[in-house]
């Protein structure tokens, strides 16, 4: 996966030359809108890329379930461009919504892993992420590659609509080159995680919240939990914890929280406090030398500092592996998760 990262910013490179983008690169640049489709973890590297273009671009971006999209009867126009992401490129209902759009006219870019795939085909141009096989069912580093092209794309985008400034884009593009290295540093989490799995690994039930850019990992988390060790899992924007979930947190209810370095980390502390007032144990992700927040989780899992809108990348490891470490500590099989398909092509 690193490797497929350093080959992406490689293609990037000081031109953020992306295959596939330069020939419509006026189309993204005149959008009125962009709007995604896709399903399960594709789907949340689509919310993570609505923070993105949104954030750099200023396009306005709208996040759809291919699997309502295409069985509803969407507004499409042909000044629309629809971004279809999926790692396999074979899942039936994100081919049925990019079809539909493009009966519409609008302009179809893909996102895909596997080249010459049904979708990549469908497309009218494209990225190809290039992570190599997944070995498992459940999507992992394809989730990264993918935000790492979507990421990639933002900043083109903004860089031709002149929404993002130069200097911003140099930051980014030389925070991206330290990305691998970050996340190297969070996969030797593995030994602390797996002793954090073994206190949860039989409980019921798991909640994930995030704020801003970690909002879309909180739902990862919580559907890599529930894909491979069938335990329920929820996650949610911290924000909307009072409008429900809250109900749900006594002593018994794990309570991950994403809790990086950001512009939301104030408000964060303050849901984490909700949290605690109830009860609720709390597992945190934190950036290296916090100390606030650890002095208020029962267990703290530091990840490297880097840009918040780059935080997903490396935010969704440690939360990868303590999904797999309860899997096998629960004796499931992480690669064949019962029911699921690699494909879905019905
Ligand atoms: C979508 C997806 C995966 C999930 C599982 C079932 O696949 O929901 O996210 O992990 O494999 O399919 P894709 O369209 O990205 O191939």
């Amino acid at each position: 996966i690193l490797d497929s990262m350093r080959g992406r910013l490689e293609l990037g490179g000081s031109h953020l030359n992306m295959a596939g983008f330069r020939a419509y690169e006026q189309k993204f640049v005149n959008a009125q809108r962009i709007i995604i489709v896709a399903c399960g973890t594709s789907w949340h590297a689509g919310l993570v890329a609505e923070y993105l273009i949104e954030d750099l671009a200023r396009v306005p971006v709208e996040v759809e379930y291919a699997s309502e999209f295409r069985y509803r009867n969407p507004v499409i126009s042909e000044r629309d461009i629809v971004i279809a992401i999926s790692q396999s490129g074979e899942t039936a209902d994100t081919l049925a919504a990019l079809e539909l759009a493009k009966s519409k006219g609008a302009t179809i870019f893909g996102i895909c892993n596997v080249v010459g795939s049904s979708i990549a085909r469908a497309t009218d141009a494209g990225a190809y992420t290039h992570a190599g096989p997944e070995i498992g069912v459940a999507s992992t580093k394809a989730f990264t590659a993918q935000v790492t092209v979507l990421t990639l794309l933002a900043m083109c985008i903004g860089q031709r609509r002149g929404t993002l400034s130069d200097t911003k884009l140099r930051e980014l593009v030389a925070e991206l080159h330290n990305i691998p290295s970050k996340v190297e540093k969070a996969l030797k989490l593995d030994a602390e995680i797996r002793e954090i799995a073994e206190t949860f690994k039989d409980v019921p039930n798991f909640l994930y919240l995030g704020r801003g850019y970690n909002f879309p990992v909180a739902l990862e988390g919580a559907l890599k939990l529930k894909e491979i060790s069938y335990i329920h899992a929820e996650g949610y924007p911290a924000a909307e914890m009072k409008h429900g979930p809250i109900a749900l947190i006594d002593e018994n209810m794990p309570v991950v929280v994403i809790a990086t370095k950001d512009s939301s980390y104030e408000k964060v502390v303050s849901n984490i406090q909700e949290v605690k007032a109830r009860k609720g144990r709390i597992i945190a992700v934190v950036t290296e030398g916090d100390t606030t927040i650890p002095a208020m989780a029962e267990y703290v899992i530091e990840v490297p500092h880097t840009s918040e809108i780059l935080m997903p990348l490396v935010s969704v490891v440690p939360l990868q592996l303590l999904s797999y470490h309860i899997a096998v500590l629960r004796g499931c099989n992480v690669d064949q998760p019962r029911n699921l398909a690699k494909s879905v092509t019905v």
